[in-house]
């Protein structure tokens, strides 16, 4: 008895919320194991939320790309990977942000729970797929960060997106939020293996590593903008299409 309230009491500070607490007198079993229950099931539910926005807009980039392929008969997107953030990677960000562990907080402040990260050919592909994405009727844009004009000081290049996508549950229409990462395909060689070297591990690299690093993220953005001039002497892609 004793050791499955130890297991329900540390399965519940497994949970995002702490608004429900989870009394662990022997005598208050019951209610204890039922408040853990629907902890769990509410917490189902909101998951679901999200898978259900990463889910819409992936078909709608299904769509797009099989779209372009059949008029220009070449893909603008390479792949798609998406992911619903750990519950320990969302309660890090709002310690970090001095939020309350609860559902509401999470859900109002925590915007990239859902994530979608595509990986295009080419720099006017990122904006192109960015704009038919976020011009459908059904795709609000929040908030974006343009990472590819202003890259961060460590090198970074990406645009991001924060959009709502309307989801139609069996009751009702919900927006989501979900986090778009548009980058192409050496900008994601860059922060996948800077990511495997530094990232959220919080090493303290050298100046020189620094340095190192950012340099190798400076000769991918000029293989970038070469594959982009040869894509535009092709007449393989459009440099007005470098709009965002
Ligand atoms: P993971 O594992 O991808 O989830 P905001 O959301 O606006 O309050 P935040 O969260 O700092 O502020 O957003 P920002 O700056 O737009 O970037 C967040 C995400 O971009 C990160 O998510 C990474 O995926 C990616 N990113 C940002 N900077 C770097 C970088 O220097 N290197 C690499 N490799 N990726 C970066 P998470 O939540 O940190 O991680």
């Amino acid at each position: 008895m004793k050791n499955f309230l130890k297991n329900v009491r540390n399965r519940e500070e497994d949970a995002i919320s702490i608004s429900v607490s989870v009394e662990v007198e022997e005598e208050l079993l019951p209610s204890a194991a039922g408040a853990y229950l629907d902890l769990e099931k509410h917490y189902k539910q909101i998951m679901l939320f999200y898978e259900s926005g990463i889910r819409q807009l992936t078909a709608k980039l299904e769509i797009l790309n099989k779209e372009f392929q059949l008029c220009n008969d070449r893909n603008p997107i390479e792949n798609v990977k998406s992911r619903i953030k750990t519950k320990e990677s969302i309660l890090r960000k709002m310690e970090k942000q001095g939020l309350p562990l609860t559902f509401d907080n999470m859900m109002n402040y925590i915007h990239d729970v859902a994530g979608i990260r595509v990986i295009c050919p080419f720099i006017t592909d990122v904006y192109q797929i960015a704009r038919l994405l976020i011009s459908q009727p059904d795709v609000e844009l929040v908030k974006s960060k343009d990472y590819i004009r202003e890259p961060k000081e460590n090198g970074y290049r990406s645009l991001h997106l924060i959009v709502m996508v309307e989801v139609h549950f069996s009751d009702r229409k919900r927006k989501v939020p979900v986090e778009i990462q548009l980058r192409t395909i050496a900008m994601n060689f860059w922060a996948s293996t800077e990511h495997q070297l530094r990232y959220k591990k919080e090493r303290d690299f050298s100046e020189e590593i620094h340095r190192q690093l950012k340099e190798c993220a400076d000769i991918m953005a000029q293989a970038d903008q070469r594959m982009q001039k040869l894509a535009e002497n092709l007449e393989v892609s459009d440099a007005q299409d470098l709009v965002w």
